[in-house]
């Protein structure tokens, strides 16, 4: 008896730790920093969902970290945006020197902004954009141009049919769009339909696949079962592209560029993950856009800017490219300019 009673106690005490750890923040340095003067650095990240948001987190953590000079507080939003905007009130309350945050949409972040500035809290936003009534709300941000990441990726399908000989009342696409309203979503659905209206062609269907590979893959499904003339997956991550070549290959049907013999061809954007880096080498993903998530030397730099007093850039674009297995495109030209195509072996 009192051996279970031990036990009961014991398993209550961990189930009570692993509720309360798992509702704090996770302050990644020692309590001990604050004490010793370390400038605090809350960070308000919007979750978890791809290989992309892993390593733009770990590169933050890194980033700014005690061997840097910071003390970071770094608090997962769980994709809510509510849990963000409490972050912020929280970093507020404990007096943080700085806020860096990663939106999970553009829009809402007014009032928790203002309650920021009024605190003389500076706000460094990364990744996302927020779209606010007044650009003084934050200090910096550091992110993607996600209109010109599909710009790019739609030049090189359009020379990939035009070099193919594909005409364009061939091309049948369905989109998977990443969570509705984040810039990232908003930039590459709106390159696609430009592209779609430029080039002519057909745009079948845009559904969300909230940048997961679980709901990529059942959106892929339910595209396949509504339409059978599809033969390209414009996805808006990697990890949905990995859950529609599941959808396709579990359908019967190959992946690749001969889309005129009933392949399917699948192009999405960051190409940071092992799994999409591979099955791009594979031609199963015919070409990625990159999204580059090393975020943490830009924001650090900001930061160590800031400290010294000194005015950093208002907006950092990070540097992208192309990556394709494919030959058929090497280069292609975006207004005037020619960008090459990275060969992956
Ligand atoms: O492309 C996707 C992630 O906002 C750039 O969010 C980011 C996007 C990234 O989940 O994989």
């Amino acid at each position: 008896m009192r051996i279970f009673k031990k036990a009961a106690v014991l398993l209550m005490t961990a189930a009570l730790f692993i509720m309360l750890s798992s509702c704090a923040q996770e302050i990644v340095q020692t309590g001990e920093d604050e004490a010793r003067g370390l400038p605090v650095v809350g960070f308000s990240q919007l979750g978890a969902e791809s290989d992309w948001r892993s390593a733009n987190t770990l590169s933050m953590k890194e980033n700014i970290s005690e061997e840097n000079g910071y003390t970071l507080i770094f608090d997962d939003g769980q994709q809510k945006q509510n849990n963000q905007i409490m972050a912020i009130r929280k970093f507020i309350q404990q007096e943080v020197d700085y806020i860096v945050l990663a939106p999970v949409t553009e829009e809402g972040w007014d009032t928790v902004l203002e309650e920021a500035k009024e605190a003389g809290i500076p706000v460094i936003i990364v990744d996302r954009m927020v779209n606010v009534n007044d650009e003084n709300l934050f200090t910096a941000w550091v992110g993607s141009d996600f209109e010109l990441e599909a710009e790019k990726l739609t030049a090189w399908m359009n020379e990939f049919f035009t070099v193919s000989g594909i005409d364009k009342s061939n091309i049948n696409i369905v989109n998977i769009q990443g969570n509705i309203g984040a810039s990232a979503q908003i930039g590459r659905t709106t390159g696609l339909r430009n592209a779609c209206a430029q080039y002519g062609w057909n745009l079948l269907d845009e559904v969300s696949g909230e940048f997961t590979q679980a709901k990529g893959r059942e959106v892929m499904e339910m595209f396949l079962k509504k339409y059978d003339n599809i033969n390209i997956v414009y996805c808006e991550n990697d990890n949905e592209a990995i859950g529609a070549i599941e959808a396709i290959e579990s359908a019967g049907k190959e992946v690749g560029t001969d889309i005129m013999n009933g392949q399917i061809m699948v192009v999405s954007f960051d190409g940071v993950g092992k799994t999409a880096l591979e099955l791009a080498k594979q031609g199963k993903i015919s070409c990625i856009a990159e999204c580059n998530p090393m975020h943490g030397p830009r924001v650090k730099a900001i930061i160590d800017a800031l400290e010294l007093g000194l005015n950093p850039e208002k907006l950092e674009y990070v540097p992208e490219e192309l990556f394709s297995a494919d030959k058929t495109v090497s280069s292609y030209i975006l207004d005037g300019k020619v960008y090459k195509v990275t060969e992956l072996e």
